[in-house]
């Protein structure tokens, strides 16, 4: 198809950060702004959604201490489907901890997150250290990686109130090398400079037995400012994946060109 250029009302301001820059490059150029969480238990059923609807996503996201199976080898793999696919792999591990012990958590234990992953993400909580932690485990590392504050979550009755919110903005203001951007319900910055990706997303609102609640992209997208859409259980628990993350892919690209163009 011919490239389009996407009018986004906050897209072209964003970032410096060469991990944002490739998103938003990824972004317009398979016009999607799906992240596919990938919350499978078997590395091989991971590996096979990836190769299911590569072509239709900007970021895979996993939980790699969720994988039985997961090896060394699961993340090379990881590695080379996100680069024949052109997408981003996001690990969702939520550091919370010490600098010191996130430093250890992001780039050592089995996982060795950093030495893959293209996008990374915490939770403000234990103030800037975890962010100086981190910052020193991606330089360590030798790889280009945005980090992601977790500013606010999907869950009924989380215990983020707006103050907090707050924080976690400024302390992304102060961490521009590293942050991109948020995990978060809506948008935070009017700048446009930080990207919000939204969890929580199924086509028809709602929720499951646990807290999860779900709004639709139209919403999230459309109405509250997100750039990008997080979709789980609603892809990979289909009949159909494929057809989903069409489907997913479809009204996600539909809410943020009809966002920019207003
Ligand atoms: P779901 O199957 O679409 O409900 O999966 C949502 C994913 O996003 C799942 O991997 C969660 O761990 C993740 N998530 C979330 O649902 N809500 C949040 O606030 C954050 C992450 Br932060």
């Amino acid at each position: 198809p011919v490239p389009v250029t996407v009018r986004c009302r906050w897209g072209a301001a964003a970032a410096a950060h060469p991990v944002a820059q490739r998103l938003l490059a990824i972004r317009d150029a398979k016009r999607s702004n799906l992240c596919v969480a990938a919350d499978l238990c078997d590395a091989a059923d991971i590996m096979r959604l990836c190769e299911q609807i590569g072509p239709l996503i900007c970021v895979l996201k996993v939980h790699a201490d969720t994988v039985d199976n997961w090896t060394a080898e699961t993340a090379s793999a990881l590695r080379a489907a996100a680069d024949r696919h052109n997408f981003l792999l996001f690990e969702d591990r939520k550091f919370a901890d010490i600098g010191h012990t996130v430093v250890c958590q992001a780039s050592g234990g089995v996982h060795r997150i950093v030495a893959w992953a293209d996008l990374i993400n915490a939770h403000g909580i234990p103030g800037r250290g975890v962010v100086d932690g981190l910052r020193q485990a991606c330089q360590a590392s030798g790889r280009a990686v945005g980090l992601l504050l977790v500013a606010q979550m999907s869950s009924k009755g989380n215990l983020i109130d707006s103050a907090y919110t707050e924080r976690c903005l400024a302390m992304a203001r102060e961490a521009r090398d590293l942050c991109i951007g948020f995990i978060a319900q809506e948008r935070l910055d009017d700048t446009g400079e930080l990207l919000v990706m939204t969890p929580g997303v199924q086509l028809a609102a709602g929720g499951d037995a646990l807290g999860q609640q779900y709004n639709t992209p139209a919403d999230v997208i459309g109405c509250r400012g997100a750039d990008f859409i997080i979709v789980g259980r609603g892809i990979y628990g289909a009949t159909d994946p494929c057809q989903a993350a069409r489907a997913y892919q479809a009204a996600g690209w539909a809410a943020l060109t009809d966002a920019s163009s207003r």
